[in-house]
């Protein structure tokens, strides 16, 4: 049998990849990738035991949310680092079964262990995505173990900063473990939506760690233009390793840019005291093909989303943390888990400055302790008129065409409305200049995907203030853009929540199967993107002649 991938947007015909993943990944990869999140069902079913009895240890925990992370597309393409993950997912089961009392599970994800890594791939063929038959329980499980990867990413986040908690990594557990068991629909949907409670509260404890370490956003002017001196630019997620390259850089002639994800770290007051902290250079993650080579400095990824590596740039791209590719240099911390990035400012230091490749200056920081600031200002807007409708229009950015939708969309929608984002999905609006409403810019960014969280709170702190009973009856609209997981696990968040209506683009996930599109159609008003005139017309009310 061959590979088959279908967890993210861009999955070959809307299907599954088959021959070799749209993002680079290969067969093997697919299949290491397989077999690991197959052990780590098998560590969830001792964990979960566990938990119940108060025993789960956080670094098993914290091991399953990494390994999960691992698998997020495009975040690592690295072979070997799969080997020793599965290698050492079998060594936890092993000291876990110990632990457990009789009766031992019994599925063999629990049981199978191999001392010979040429058996992985081979393996890997028989528990795939496909090994569950049936379309709608295999679409349930993999709707959930996609929210799991997801959460796993800013519980792992959260952990770096020292931010743990021991009942998400139980239910991490329990839903890994759910999914190997004849569990049917109904209790599916169940775990699907109990998936989405936690995930609020995943994304609760990140916003915690990351303005308890970093201050709260701020409103501010980020610049997009370039200096004379050598950048690093670093890319993906983790704050931590904006703290540590900024620290380690300062006074070295050289300055830092952010990529992508990684723009929101300018929002920061801590970061801003750093006067290298030059401002954020090029857009979202699938234009580093271009702007990684114009950029002419080293760079960091921290975490997804990654893509094959250029010639143009293999010489001077760095890994972390759980991103990794072959033959790309990997940065690992030591036991006191401090990072020594002395390789890449040593190479930032030859290298020539940026290319520039725009000018001028973006606006954002608007996470809910800055919104709430100006709450007084947003409600009055409201009140009067000024501002009609917010529209949610958070996620991911992505290659493909149909992504323009956004674009026209935030073009497109009546002047008196107000986009909230978060998410590298910005990207597709936040250089055009749609103006302001009373001093009010027309986008509000709150920062990366999991400051979604952020817009949830600004939404109910709407309702609260504008004393609405339900949080379907604010004038807000949801037209999410997902790619990856990441955006799953924030979907499943709104939906937890209450959300109704949401838009999802720029296609349906290939996972959800017709049945399961049908209940969430049913239970939610899920739709897919229309046309922006119809879809225009139907979040504003607003009847064509
Ligand atoms: Fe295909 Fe997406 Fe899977 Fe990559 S992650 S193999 S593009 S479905
Ligand atoms: Fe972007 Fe990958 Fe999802 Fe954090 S960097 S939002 S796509």
């Amino acid at each position: 049998m061959s590979m088959f991938c279908y967890q993210c947007q861009e999955a070959a015909k809307n299907t599954g990849c088959t021959i070799k993943g749209v993002c680079g990944k290969n067969e093997t990869t697919s299949g290491l990738q397989d077999l690991l999140i197959y052990n780590l069902k098998g560590i969830a079913l001792y964990g979960e035991r566990l938990y119940k009895k108060g025993k789960l240890d956080n670094a098993t925990g914290r091991f399953v949310a990494e390994a999960l992370f691992s698998t997020i597309t495009n975040a690592n393409f690295d072979d070997s680092r799969f080997i020793s993950l599965i290698n050492k997912a079998q060594n936890i089961k092993r000291s876990l079964k110990d632990m457990v009392s009789f009766p031992a599970p019994q599925h063999e994800c629990a049981t199978w262990f191999s001392e010979n890594e040429s058996d992985y791939f081979f393996k890997s063929k028989e528990i795939g995505v496909l090994s569950t038959e049936n379309e709608d329980i295999r679409s349930l499980r993999e709707l959930i173990i996609y929210g799991l990867k997801g959460m796993a990413a800013y519980v792992e986040h959260a952990a770096v900063l020292e931010y743990e908690e021991n009942k998400l990594y139980g239910f991490m557990m329990e839903a890994l473990a759910d999914t190997t068991k004849n569990l049917q629909a109904e209790d599916l949907v169940q775990l699907v939506l109990k998936t989405g409670e936690y995930a609020v509260e995943a994304m609760a404890l990140l916003d915690k760690a990351n303005t308890g370490r970093y201050g709260n956003p701020e409103i501010t002017e980020v610049n997009i233009g370039t200096g004379n001196r050598p950048g690093i630019l670093i890319s993906g997620h983790d704050l931590k390793d904006m703290e540590e390259l900024l620290e380690q850089s300062k006074g070295m002639g050289i300055d830092i840019y952010t990529h992508s994800e990684m723009l929101p770290a300018n929002y920061y007051p801590a970061f801003k005291k750093y006067d290298h902290f030059y401002g954020n250079y090029g857009n979202a993650w699938w234009k580093q093909d271009t702007e990684f080579k114009s950029f002419n400095g080293p760079i960091l990824m921290t975490t997804n989303c990654m893509v094959p590596v250029k010639d143009s740039y293999k010489e001077r791209i760095f890994t972390t943390g759980m991103t990794g590719f072959p033959g790309v240099p990997h940065i690992k911390p030591d036991k006191n888990g401090k990072k020594d990035f002395s390789q890449i400012i040593e190479l930032a230091k030859k290298c020539p400055p940026p290319i520039e490749i725009e000018k001028g200056t973006i606006t954002g920081g608007f996470a809910h302790n800055q919104v709430f600031t100006i709450a007084d200002k947003v409600v009055d807007a409201v009140k009067r008129g000024a501002i009609k409708r917010f529209v949610v229009m958070a996620g991911c950015d992505g290659r493909q065409n149909g992504r323009n939708y956004y674009t026209d969309m935030a073009q497109q929608m009546p002047n008196d409305s107000v986009i909230l984002t978060a998410g590298c999905a910005k990207y597709r609006y936040n250089k055009l200049n749609l103006g302001n409403i009373n001093g009010i810019p027309r986008v509000l960014d709150a920062g990366q995907c999991n400051d979604s969280y952020s817009l949830v709170m600004i939404a109910l702190k709407l309702k609260e203030v504008l004393g609405v009973e339900d949080i379907n009856d604010l004038p807000i609209s949801y037209d999410i853009a997902w790619y990856e997981q990441k955006a799953v696990i924030v979907l499943l968040a709104l939906l937890y929540l209450g959300v109704k209506g949401i838009r999802l683009g720029p296609t349906l996930p290939a996972f959800l199967s017709p049945n399961v599109v049908k209940i969430l159609v049913e239970k939610f008003d899920i739709k897919p993107i229309g046309d922006v005139k119809s879809d225009i017309e139907a979040m504003f009310g607003i009847i064509s002649v």
